[in-house]
């Protein structure tokens, strides 16, 4: 196997062994064969000039494979395996509609067992792209379309879809496969990528506040009650209203974990009494926070870090594209409808969860509610009561090194604000950094999909304060990054203009030197030094 997407790479480099997150060789190369055989169908749509409306069907199944690569959302190989015979019985059937052509291998290669799935990832994989700077763009490519593809899943399940979203993932893929493109193409394609990120982070917004309302400052309580429970973590807000619905009235609490901590910011879910708040930190704490939790857990998507404790093991389940062998798995009906009975019963059976923190947390930040209090921010930078914003947005790990983040925090002069979302915001959600008149120092925008909304907020404040160019604002970018939708929020950042990123905690083991040297002269994108030196720069 070789896997670099992910920020915990090993050694920087590359996992060859076994994934630092826990994915074996055998689910490595499946995830590599998932990823060709998605390949081999963008060839054929594209080559093959099938019609759009004949994707309609496709584009769900496109976005879940993809979601199912993603670092830490499925460990599961027969789940994996399923679903590599499912597309190559949808690509062939396509390629009867399709125009012939000659199609690449990816579009015609047929395996038949397990053995020769793994025989042919063997053959496939990341490294059977030669030159390393076609490889390190190919790659970035890709990791970009998987974070699209989850956002896309998403705003699926509320309804929403973008066919320039879903089209372009069709044509991203296939360019994965065409020697003839040069580093220049690819990396036009990169920022196309970006491009369109843009669109799937707005298309997801627009699903998810049409649906759930725009996010509103709310205090989210971080302790517990006395009533058995359930933890829903991951991010699709779909499910969490079906578990919502179907607790309401039953006795059993529901309980946010990591990333779904934002969804007690939208109005539509603050009805549920049972909805009690967050319970724990970030994805890579759950070892122990799942044990002391004491109920059922529900994945929705990733991080899933694989349970040590066969108690914790029994208590979890996983739905849509996340996956962990001997948990079991909750399936839609046709209609999208879930049925968690057996995760409520389970509930109803064990105790309460313990209390590991107390008191609360507030967020809702996101574009609606930021620009509501448009004035007062103004009139702060105006005043100089705010000296600058910080764009700390991204992911949290398990890396020692990201105790930069917390440390950055506490130690920023006491007149900048923190613009966060995803899970990077554990890292100093907690610290109790104040206030600026009446403007909290942290402002929490949601997951990392939000990020969006930052977006939207640097682009009206630009508006606002009537400026050129968005890099004139004061506000500085120094984001945590873990895995692929990190990746596709990075790339949308670049293609609207924001220059100067600092990235940490350590640079994408994917980025070849030349591809790096290319990010660093025309984006000014840098690495994180010390927590002192880089305020210092960021300051002056
Ligand atoms: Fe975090 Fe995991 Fe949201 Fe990621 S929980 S790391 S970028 O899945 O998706 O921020
Ligand atoms: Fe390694 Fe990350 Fe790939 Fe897991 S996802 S195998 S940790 S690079």
């Amino acid at each position: 196997m070789f896997c670099f997407q992910c920020q915990e790479a090993a050694g920087g480099r590359g996992c060859t062994i076994r994934g630092v997150c826990g994915k074996n060789e055998g689910v490595a190369k499946l995830q590599d064969l998932l990823i060709y055989t998605l390949k081999g169908i963008s060839d054929v749509v594209v080559k093959g000039k099938i019609k759009k409306d004949e994707l309609e069907s496709l584009n769900p199944e496109m976005f879940s494979s993809l979601f199912m690569t993603i670092t830490n959302a499925n460990f599961d190989a027969d789940a994996i395996e399923n679903q590599i015979k499912k597309m190559i019985s949808v690509r062939d059937r396509l390629k009867e509609k399709a125009e012939a052509v000659d199609f690449h291998d990816a579009a015609t290669f047929q395996v038949n067992s397990r053995e020769e799935m793994l025989e042919k990832a063997g053959t496939i994989g990341v490294l059977a792209t030669e030159n390393e700077d076609i490889r390190s763009l190919r790659e970035m490519i890709i990791y970009g379309i998987k974070g699209m593809a989850a956002y896309a899943e998403h705003a699926k399940n509320i309804g929403k879809e973008d066919p320039e979203v879903s089209n372009f993932i069709y044509e991203a893929l296939a360019a994965t496969l065409d020697d003839s493109l040069t580093v220049d193409q690819l990396v036009s394609l990169t920022l196309k990528t970006g491009e369109h990120g843009v669109k799937v982070m707005a298309l997801l917004d627009e699903a998810n506040t049409s649906k759930y309302g725009n996010p509103e400052i709310t205090e989210v309580n971080i302790g517990v009650r006395n009533n058995p429970a359930i933890l829903v973590s991951g991010h699709d807000l779909t499910d969490l209203e079906q578990l919502l619905e179907q607790t309401k009235g039953t006795g059993v609490d529901v309980y946010t974990h990591g990333e779904m901590l934002p969804a007690h910011y939208y109005p539509y879910f603050k009805k549920y009494d049972n909805f009690v708040g967050n319970y724990g930190n970030s994805w890579w704490k759950q070892l122990s926070e799942f044990e002391t939790f004491n109920g059922p857990i529900l994945f929705t998507t990733n991080c899933i870090v694989p349970p040590r404790n066969e108690d914790v093991r029994k208590r979890i389940f996983t739905t849509g594209s996340s996956g962990y062998p001997g948990c079991k798995h909750i399936e839609a009906d046709e209609n999208g409808k879930k049925d968690f009975s057996e995760i409520i019963e389970l509930a109803k059976t064990l105790p309460a969860p313990a209390e590991i923190e107390s008191g609360s947390i507030v967020g809702g930040f996101a574009h609606n509610q930021v620009m509501a209090l448009a004035d007062k921010v103004v009139d702060a930078v105006k005043s100089g009561a705010i000296k600058k914003f910080f764009v700390m947005a991204g992911c949290d790990g398990r890396m020692k090194s990201r105790e930069y983040y917390t440390e950055f925090a506490k130690k920023l002069p006491s007149d900048t604000v923190i613009l966060t979302a995803g899970c990077a915001k554990y890292r100093y959600n907690k610290l109790n950094l104040g206030d600026i008149g009446g403007i909290p120092r942290v402002l929490d925008a949601g997951q990392c999909n939000d990020s969006y909304s930052l977006a939207v907020i640097a682009l009206k404040l630009k508006e606002v304060f009537g400026l050129d160019d968005i890099n004139k604002l004061p506000i500085a970018y120094n984001i945590a990054w873990y895995e692929q939708k990190a990746v596709i929020v990075l790339l949308a950042l670049l293609y609207l203009g924001v220059k100067n990123i600092h990235l940490g905690p350590t640079l994408p083991s994917f980025l070849s030197p030349n591809v790096a040297k290319v990010l660093v002269k025309e984006f000014g994108i840098s690495g994180i030094g010390t927590v002192e030196e880089d305020i210092e720069a960021f300051m002056g």
